[in-house]
């Protein structure tokens, strides 16, 4: 018996469609030995493949949409709790805000390994404009929806050694102390080097984004974290111009920047009691987005080879892009 259901843009969908899709797609091993699947150019996990074609399939994008997107452990975490407060920032005063009894991954939520994973349809309709989503599919693998309306993308990118290492570390809290170091994944490293990674190619997500902010750079806003790092206060009034709801010299002097910077803060984001307990949706403990927060950690776990290795792929892949990276503080 054949089973439909409908899309929300009205199409029929038989529902064993997403099944079938993933069983024939290519795929391969991460770096930890977890299988990868290969679809519209990402290397996605078992706990995103059904939900980022799912999202590809039937997510209808709207102009006032806001979308936050990036590579996993790029500063996903800080980039919604920012965008949130200066969305928000009319509603809640500092004192007020969800971000203190609400992690930032439940206020601004994933497509591919929370709202589509969840539900093939969910309800989206029903949620007010603007609506704040994330994700961490490539420009290009994004729903035509959203790519040809008039919603803004604001992309956050670390620079890759950090990112390797970060993701690291948040795979060995999740299965645990027995995940090989990773200055002995020598077959792993291969497939790293060729992008076969957890989201990746890391070079295609970046680029992806890269070239879109420069031909389209009022709806897509290229962030680096190293930046942020360096200096919040011009990024957040750069994201509050990008989001067209710039701060007020009243704002300004006020301290409503300030404050927000303080909120979002990795110290004071990682001490509140909601993220020091319980878990993602996913499964994944609140605590395992806070760990360091350092530009150029990645020097304690990738051995000067190995991230010399890396380094040099990821440099010629981004040759002539105009795009660099800060790899240390
Ligand atoms: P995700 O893509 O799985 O959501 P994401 O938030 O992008 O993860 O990355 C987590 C990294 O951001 C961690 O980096 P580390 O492993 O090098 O420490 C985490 O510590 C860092 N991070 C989380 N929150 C903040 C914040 N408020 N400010 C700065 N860095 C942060």
């Amino acid at each position: 018996m054949e089973t439909t259901t409908f899309s929300s843009n009205g199409e029929s969908v038989p529902r064993d469609e997403v099944q079938d899709l993933v069983a024939g797609l290519p795929g391969e091993k991460n770096w930890d030995g977890s299988p990868l699947y290969f679809y519209k150019g990402v290397w996605y996990p078992p706990s995103a493949i059904r939900g980022a074609i799912s999202f590809r399939q039937h997510f209808i994008a709207r102009d006032t949409d806001i979308i936050l997107a990036s590579m996993p452990k790029s500063g996903t975490t800080w980039l919604k709790a920012l965008a949130f407060s200066v969305l928000n920032r009319s509603i809640y005063s500092p004192t007020e805000s969800p971000l203190l009894t609400t992690p930032p991954h439940d206020l601004v939520r994933f497509f591919e390994v929370d709202l589509y994973s969840k539900h093939q349809l969910p309800d989206l309709e029903q949620l007010p404009s603007p609506r704040i989503f994330s994700s961490h599919s490539h420009y290009e693998a994004m729903p035509q929806s959203i790519r040809g309306s008039g919603c803004k993308i604001v992309y956050i990118c670390r620079n890759p050694l950090d990112q390797l290492v970060s993701a690291f570390h948040f795979v060995r809290k999740l299965k645990g102390e027995n995940v090989k170091p990773l200055s002995s994944i020598d077959e792993g490293l291969d497939n790293v080097c060729l992008g076969i990674r957890t989201f990746g190619p890391f070079w295609d997500s970046v680029l992806g984004y890269w070239k879109a902010s420069l031909e389209r750079p009022d709806k897509v806003l290229f962030l680096k974290y190293e930046d942020l790092k360096e200096d919040i206060t011009f990024n957040l009034k750069k994201l509050a111009e990008f989001l067209g709801i710039p701060f007020t010299e009243k704002e300004e002097k006020d301290g409503v920047i300030e404050e927000i910077s303080s909120l979002c803060s990795f110290d004071n984001l990682r001490n509140l009691e909601v993220n020091r307990s319980g878990a993602h949706p996913s499964g994944t403990p609140n605590s395992a987005f806070f760990r360091k927060a350092k530009v150029g950690d990645w020097c304690n776990d990738l051995p000067p080879s190995m991230a010399e290795r890396f380094l040099k792929i990821v440099e010629e892949k981004l040759a002539g892009s105009g795009l660099s990276f800060k790899v240390t503080e």
